[in-house]
């Protein structure tokens, strides 16, 4: 059985850390079973979230594991695509976690507005006294977004690399149920994993005005849920 550590759901959604809902997604999609405890970044291999116990070894890194464990137990979720589909779905997995990520990130902790409301939901998944530190928390994300690079442009610019991520993983998605078909795949879980991100998160902002108006997402948001949720 594998253990995912992960932090608790908030606003509906099942984990505040896209990477966990993406790691989620993928072991229901490939019918792995799989039960969730606490994380604790202090046990974290990589120290960031999600680790998992598989046979009482821990592992970090949300795409290490998918790939171990499609390696490992012979899962087929990417077997149908052709080498240019899964490159395209490489080129989006990486324009969300590594792109959009950022963008998601600023928009949940710099705004006022957003931090009051993401402060009792990530607050509720520390333990004891850390609740406390919040604001020390949030220096250090900002402190890391500026030395990302994204935490240095102004709000506005911000919103547009954002959007302009959405509007071109939109068009990709285009009128198809899955990223690349009729058909789901690994990158599915993914890409279901911004979305609840942005759509989920109480606030509105350019960012999520943006995505609820892009109807092929929310779509592809709801087939998610509704098919493994
Ligand atoms: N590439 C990693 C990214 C994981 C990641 O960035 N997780 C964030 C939460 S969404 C985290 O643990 N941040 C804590 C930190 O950086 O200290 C993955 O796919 O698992």
């Amino acid at each position: 059985m594998i253990v995912l550590h992960q932090p608790p759901g908030a606003w509906g959604t099942p984990s505040l850390s896209p990477f966990c809902v993406k790691l989620e997604a993928f072991l229901r999609m490939a019918g792995v079973p799989y039960q969730v405890r606490p994380a604790d970044i202090r046990k974290a291999p990589k120290g960031k979230i999600p680790y998992v116990e598989i046979d009482g070894a821990l592992m970090g890194d949300s795409q290490l594991i998918l790939e171990h464990l499609t390696r490992s137990r012979g899962l087929d979720l990417d077997a149908h695509l052709t080498a240019h589909e899964r490159a395209l779905g490489h080129l989006v997995r990486r324009t969300l976690e590594e792109g959009l990520y950022f963008v998601s990130m600023w928009n949940r902790w710099i705004p006022e507005e957003s931090f009051t409301a993401l402060r009792p939901a990530f607050a509720a998944a520390l333990p004891g006294p850390i609740k406390l530190l919040m604001p020390l928390i949030r220096g250090s994300v900002k402190k890391s977004l500026k030395s990302q690079g994204t935490g240095r442009h102004a709000p506005a610019e911000i919103m547009g690399m954002g959007i302009a991520d959405l509007d071109a993983v939109s068009e990709i998605l285009g009128d198809r149920p899955f990223l690349l078909g009729d058909r789901p795949s690994s990158f599915d879980a993914s890409l279901f994993a911004f979305e609840e991100g942005i759509l989920a998160f109480p606030v509105s902002s350019a960012l999520k005005k943006h995505a609820e108006g892009l109807g092929n997402l929310v779509a592809h948001r709801a087939r998610v849920r509704e098919r493994w949720w």
